[in-house]
């Protein structure tokens, strides 16, 4: 039986970063008074131990506000901590065999840049999708070139799994990703970066609620 947390897979995921907002549990726990009810332990630095204990403190966070928690890249970390799902790019294990040892229950995200990685990430068992680059950012420099809001539209057309657009998303171009057919925004630095990263976080929530989304096939 697959449970009613993928149902929360819309609206705002906000990514926590080691350099902003304060570092991950503060920059969360801004993110979530604000009223995020989604978010993503990203450390490209830290090292295992490290990293388990900031998602043992996320876990316990996200726990107290109801919140879906996610990490990335790690697949191990998320069983580990019991966070609810976990974040893959396409060079991270492959979904088939991340979800033939996470089982049915953990939420599998894939990045997609491509129609074509969007439709194997779905049919492979993903549970959402990040599109991205939609814009420049400096958060990831290796992200490639911004694919913008129309290859998301594009995106939607051929799945059914939630879509979020990423990268680059601030609250003066998200319109045009939610216009796009976006399910929800992944934002970091637009948020953890603001001078006040909670009354930001308020801010995309009520531009999202100007934007109903479609309901999904499953
Ligand atoms: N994946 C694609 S772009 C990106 C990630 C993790 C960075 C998004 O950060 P920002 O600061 O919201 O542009
Ligand atoms: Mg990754």
């Amino acid at each position: 039986m697959r449970s009613d947390r993928r149902g929360r897979l819309k609206g705002l995921y906000v990514i926590t970063d080691p350099r902003l907002g304060g570092g991950h549990i503060q920059g969360a726990r801004a993110a979530l008074q604000g009223g995020a009810r989604i978010i993503q332990l990203r450390d490209k630095e830290a090292t295992t131990r490290q990293l388990i204990e900031y998602a043992h403190a996320l876990r316990t966070l996200t726990r107290e506000y109801n919140a879906l928690l996610i990490i990335n890249d790690r697949l191990d970390v998320a069983l580990a901590v019991e966070a609810d799902g976990v974040h893959l790019g396409q060079d991270d294990m492959p979904v088939l065999l991340a979800r033939r040892v996470a089982g049915e229950e953990l939420i599998i995200g894939v990045s997609a840049e491509t129609v074509d990685e969007a439709i194997r990430a779905e049919v492979e068992g993903a549970d959402y999708l990040g599109v991205g680059p939609m814009f420049t950012t400096a958060t990831k420099p290796d992200a490639g070139m911004p694919i913008g809001p129309e290859r998301l539209r594009e995106i939607k057309q051929h799945v059914s799994i939630p879509v979020f657009g990423i990268g680059g998303i601030t609250l003066g171009n998200a319109a045009q990703v939610l216009q796009a057919g976006a399910d929800g925004l992944c934002v970091i630095s637009a948020i953890l970066d603001a001078p006040n990263p909670m009354e930001t976080t308020q801010q995309f929530i009520t531009l999202l609620s100007m934007h109903p989304h479609t309901p999904h096939r499953k």
